[in-house]
């Protein structure tokens, strides 16, 4: 379906060459809603042929990387792709319940979530795998919730990292009222005296990741308000992947995301979110404007190369020639040519490199599938810090089904209770949903 005056909308999507200001692509009719719109602004220090590109205010941010820490990067990639492959895997042989992929969003999840202190608190969405992986969650965690065998985790307060929000946007509120109390905390009791780290006891910053789709939510441009009037501690950071499931950035927004900062206060910045440089660079002086009170809203241009989820088909609505495209902007292969230009990577590393990839994924499959089928009545741990009357029957009754003889094996569906005898059974005909007897 066509909206009518949206169609000759930019999508967002940048030139190779862009560091500058990029002349409008005279093959395009002008955008009517924002003339400028073609012409912001990407902040990239790497080229997608793996030149390094200089810029005056992102490169003091990264003089102290050394080489070693450059090669953790691309490692952090690497493994992040391959357990992502894993996964895929694993659910296609029916032991995940479902994945969400990363791939292509590497660069973009490992520079953001590398600029982050230990204190430091992530809200992740559903995706941010390689965001997990950098802060040292156990993935067997994330693939235990794709099995369907946990509701959570992982201990977010030991990794700085909450669970996943599948209800789009909702983290974004979550992070913010987070980011609001740290902040309050702070203003209270003072930097040091509130547990502050750095060398002022600048506060912890909060990092939320969500996506293109999900700037659209009321729920997320309320957190933008609030964080901007009460100026928390958080960074934004929008995966502009292009795609919301079907639903291409063009049908999402008139402007670019990062430019809707401006209306809430916030400083907003666009980063080339294949480049892992930049993406660090970037995030990490976010961080530092938000331990002072400036929130920014980070928008890194990416790309889904993969489908939305296992379960989607995206053969049906989008061209694989645009695919072809985003494939030659790789950020694997882009920071792996910059680190082979250096001397710092060549065949033999990376046959290293692919080897503990391949290791660490073989042992993830391995516990994956040795994970145990957990007690149904552990549905109930949890809900609330102290039991209620409400919660602590409905416990009592599952418990009582699955301590009779009859009882299925853990993980399979409980048996409804038999009707007592010489009652009449009454069903609901699948068909036509009639009740039938
Ligand atoms: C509130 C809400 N509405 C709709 C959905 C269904 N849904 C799941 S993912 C998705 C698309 C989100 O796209 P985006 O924010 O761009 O994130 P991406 O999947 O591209 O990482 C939608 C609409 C949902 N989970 N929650
Ligand atoms: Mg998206």
């Amino acid at each position: 379906m066509s909206v009518p005056g949206t169609d000759d909308f930019t999508d967002g999507e940048y030139p190779d060459d862009l560091v500058t200001p990029v002349p409008r692509d005279p093959g395009k009719p002008p955008d009517r809603a924002d003339p400028d719109a073609s012409e912001a602004p990407v902040v990239r220090l790497l080229a997608p042929d793996g030149r390094r590109l200089s810029n005056p205010t992102y490169d003091p941010l990264l003089a102290d990387l050394t080489g070693a820490d450059l090669l953790g990067l691309l490692r952090d990639m690497v493994i992040a792709r391959r357990i992502d492959e894993e996964a895929t895997a694993l659910q296609r042989r029916g032991e995940l319940g479902l994945w969400t992929s990363l791939r292509g969003q590497e660069a973009a999840q490992v520079g953001s979530a590398r600029a982050l202190r230990a204190d430091d608190m992530v809200f992740p969405s559903y995706r941010e795998h390689g965001a997990a992986w950098c802060r040292g969650v156990d993935l067997v965690d994330v693939l235990g919730l794709f099995r369907g065998v946990s509701h959570g985790g992982w201990d977010a307060a030991e990794h700085g990292f909450q669970a996943y929000a599948l209800v789009v946007g909702s983290q974004v509120l979550h992070a913010t009222g987070y980011a609001m109390g740290v902040g309050r905390e702070y203003a209270v009791r003072g930097g040091a005296a509130a547990g502050g780290g750095g060398e002022h006891g600048d506060p912890p910053a909060t990092v939320v990741y969500f996506g293109d789709g999900a700037s659209s939510q009321g729920d997320v441009n309320e957190a933008f308000n609030w964080a901007g009037v009460l100026a928390a501690p958080v960074v934004f950071f929008c995966q502009n992947n292009h795609w919301a499931i079907s639903a291409p950035i063009r049908r999402q927004t008139r402007v670019p995301i990062y430019r809707r900062a401006h209306a809430f206060g916030l400083r907003g910045v666009r980063v080339d979110g294949n480049d892992v440089l930049a993406t660090l660079a970037v995030t990490r002086q976010a961080l530092q404007a938000a331990r002072k009170g400036h929130p920014t809203l980070i928008e890194a241009v990416t790309y889904r190369m993969g489908a939305h989820t296992t379960a989607d088909d995206p053969s049906r609505y989008r061209d694989p020639d645009e695919v072809a495209r985003w494939s030659r902007r790789d950020s694997i292969q882009r920071m792996a040519a910059h680190l082979r230009h250096r001397g710092l990577f060549d065949d033999r590393a990376a046959a290293d490199l692919d080897a503990e990839a391949d290791a660490l994924a073989a042992a993830l499959r391995r516990r994956c599938l040795d994970l145990p089928d957990p007690s149904p009545i552990t549905l109930f741990d949890h809900v609330y810090v102290d039991d209620t009357d409400v919660l602590a029957a409905a416990r009592a009754a599952v418990a009582d089904v699955w301590s009779r003889p009859t009882a299925p094996a853990p993980g399979n569906r409980p048996v409804p209770p038999s009707p007592p005898e010489g009652s009449v059974h009454t069903t609901t005909d699948s068909g036509s949903g009639r009740t039938v007897r």
